[in-house]
């Protein structure tokens, strides 16, 4: 047997395993899994090396992978689609479906995506995938270019691209998102009108990778998808000082509608002597005025822990895609900018998290307050 062909062997048997929980990690909330959902193993072999002896005698690998990770999610006709940022060795993210039935383990790859280029952007990752009342299925992606003004080397510009498709397999562009805001990150569609217009969560940035003075996750309104043009931007989510999403934030998944109000995943950054740290937190907003957030616990509900922790970007978790199927939220959450996972989430722990947990105390001192009573109330049921 050739190398390849050893290679294919090791890597469908990857593809074979069966994921279980991680019985390590419990915070009430979430159940992890052991193992990634996609990792660059996962790749077949075909997607990386010519296989034709005559062309490739030494069985070189042509076009190397160097990371599978950020993922929009959509439950499609019977299963678990998933649209990760897959990463070359050349540094060029691209997007290709995958599938599973279960969700949890036994995703294949598909195919890669491939939609018309608009001008000279130069590369695109974490699409949200929304299933849309008007019939469609969008993709908002970010779509980056080098600054046309400056032409300075490291000088990019982040933008919001659209796609739709009906069917996961023609994908049809549609013009960049316009905001007054210089860049954007972090686009998502809301499943639903709200007056008659499309809404979008936006995540305004005054530089590329600095949001700036720019104050967190907003939201603005659309007349139509083919001309999207959002005239104003309106902060739902601020970015706070001493909290964990200081230096920036940004929302995640498509909002998932529950009795309640619609959940949101987004994740969370602030600056550490080692780099900036990004966990995932989560709030709801009211169902009949979705830029009003109902509930907020403070803090994270997950953070990179053990081997989460290393990777290209190290000490990094970012969610951009859940389904919800059966009452259980399966949430796609990628790890250091490496690898992809799940974690599963019963709908109603993850109400209960939101509703009951304490808000933000914002100081020590009210933070302190919230430990002791909680320690007063459990001494009394002693
Ligand atoms: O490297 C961490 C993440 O950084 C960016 O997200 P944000 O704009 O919120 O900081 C994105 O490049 C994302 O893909 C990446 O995972």
């Amino acid at each position: 047997m050739g190398m390849l062909s050893r290679l294919e062997v090791k890597r469908k048997k990857l593809v074979r395993r069966k994921n279980k929980v991680d019985k390590t990690f419990y915070n009430g909330v979430v159940s992890r899994y052991k193992y990634p959902v996609l990792t660059h193993e996962h790749i077949p072999i075909s997607w990386r090396f010519d296989l034709d002896p005559k062309t490739n005698p030494y069985e070189i690998e042509r076009l190397g992978i160097n990371a599978v990770f950020n993922s929009g999610a959509i439950y499609f006709k019977g299963e678990f689609y998933l649209v990760p940022r897959i990463e070359g060795t050349d540094r060029k993210s691209f997007f290709a479906l995958a599938k599973s039935k279960s969700g949890i383990d036994k995703f294949e790859m598909i195919e890669p995506i491939i939609f018309d280029r608009i001008g000279d952007e130069t590369n695109l990752y974490d699409m949200r995938l929304t299933e849309h009342e008007d019939g469609y299925i969008y993709g908002i992606f970010c779509s980056e270019s080098i600054n046309p003004e400056k032409r300075e080397l490291m000088d990019a510009v982040a933008k919001a691209g659209i796609v739709r498709t009906k069917d996961l397999k023609t994908w049809e562009r549609l013009p960049n998102l316009e905001t007054k805001s210089p860049q954007q990150r972090n686009v998502i569609l809301h499943p639903e009108f709200v007056n008659g217009k499309y809404l979008l969560y936006t995540r305004p940035q005054d530089g590329f990778i600095d949001v700036g003075g720019a104050g967190g996750i907003s939201a603005g309104f659309l007349d139509s998808m083919e001309k999207p043009v959002i005239d104003e931007e309106i902060l739902i989510d601020r970015r706070i000082y001493h909290t964990i999403y200081e230096t920036k934030n940004g929302g995640g998944c498509v909002p998932i509608k529950t009795r309640f109000g619609f959940i949101h995943i987004a994740h969370g950054v602030r600056n550490t002597a080692a780099g900036l740290r990004y966990v995932l937190y989560a709030f709801m907003t009211d169902l009949n005025d979705p830029l009003k957030v109902t509930y907020k616990p403070s803090g994270y509900f997950m953070a990179p822990q053990n081997e989460e922790r290393v990777g290209d970007v190290s000490n990094v978790l970012f969610a951009n895609g859940a389904i919800l199927k059966d009452d259980l939220i399966y949430l796609y959450y990628a790890s250091s900018d490496t690898r992809l996972h799940v974690a599963t989430i019963p709908i109603e722990r993850m109400l209960d998290y939101l509703i009951n947990n304490p808000k933000e105390a914002f100081n020590t001192y009210d933070s302190t307050k919230q430990r002791i009573e909680l320690i007063k109330r459990n001494k009394k049921g002693e």
